[in-house]
């Protein structure tokens, strides 16, 4: 059985998530679960699967990437199995399980200039529903000003944004013929819902799937590490996009309409 969260959180904070598309959870994570997932990105850095990039311009310090690093690095594996992410994931859909999907890994070293660009997380994945939470959480001190920004409301806009390389915004193949739109930036609209918040190792920051987020680059002399874990929960089905999928999983065995509900994307937490 999986470990129990710190602190589960509020009725307030799940109605934050779910009227804002992100809440900060301050002390969600006990100090041993951050210290497992330092251990398992730096398992992660000195390895590389398909996923594992450096996506950061020539002669500029490493800005690394990785996704579904738990399935070569042991600790990320151990913090995915035992720790502490399932139940909160499940708590904040309201759903009475919670399927991993995968997680995915984001280390700014000090100086990197390029941003996390503004995306929707859910419109790259093969996920359909609204049972989609994605729980980010910094393991180095990091000030808003480094933190990872969400627009508020906008998992409820009821658009769907054109999924785009962080390298160069390039795309992957899907377009306004699909239904996806060109990504705005927020700046410009939106300003004033764009939030981000000072945290701490053990903090969280939950947002939804179809929540547009993006982070600045890292100026100051600090790393910024960070890893995600993504959770699906009871209305979550399996759905194949046109173009290229990121990341995709040609061999989990499931088709359109299918739950996501299998060994696979493995059922982590379920309600007693
Ligand atoms: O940490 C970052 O820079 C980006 C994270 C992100 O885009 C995500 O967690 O989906």
């Amino acid at each position: 059985m999986a470990a129990h969260p710190a602190r589960l959180p509020t009725d307030a904070e799940i109605e934050a998530y779910e009227t804002d598309g992100a809440v900060a959870l301050k002390g969600v994570y006990q100090p041993e679960w951050i210290d497992l997932l330092r251990d398992g990105v730096d398992e992660a850095m000195q390895t590389s699967d398909r996923y594992t990039r450096r996506i950061q311009d020539e002669g500029e310090p490493d800005f690394f990437t990785d996704y579904i690093a738990w399935k070569r690095a042991p600790a990320i594996e151990r913090f995915v199995m035992e720790g502490p992410a399932a139940e909160l994931g499940a708590a904040l859909m309201r759903s009475s399980k919670a399927n991993f999907l995968f997680d995915g890994i984001f280390v700014k070293e000090p100086g990197v200039t390029k941003r996390s660009s503004w995306h929707q997380d859910q419109p790259y994945y093969c996920v359909e529903g609204r049972q989609i939470v994605v729980l980010w959480v910094p393991l180095d001190p990091c000030p808003a000003s480094v933190s990872l920004q969400c627009v508020k409301g906008s998992h409820r806009w009821g658009t769907t944004f054109r999924p785009v390389k962080f390298r160069d915004d390039s795309d992957f193949g899907r377009g306004a013929d699909d239904g996806y739109v060109d990504p705005v930036d927020p700046n410009v609209e939106h300003a004033g819902d764009i939030i981000s918040f000072d945290m701490e190792p053990g903090d969280v920051l939950a947002f939804h799937g179809m929540t547009m987020h993006g982070a600045p680059g890292n100026p100051g002399p600090h790393r910024r590490r960070a890893t995600n874990s993504t959770w699906v929960g009871d209305d979550g089905l399996y759905i194949e996009r046109p173009g290229v999928m990121e990341p995709d999983f040609p061999d989990c065995g499931l088709k359109t309409g299918d739950p996501i509900d299998s060994a696979y994307f493995p059922r982590v937490y379920e309600r007693a």
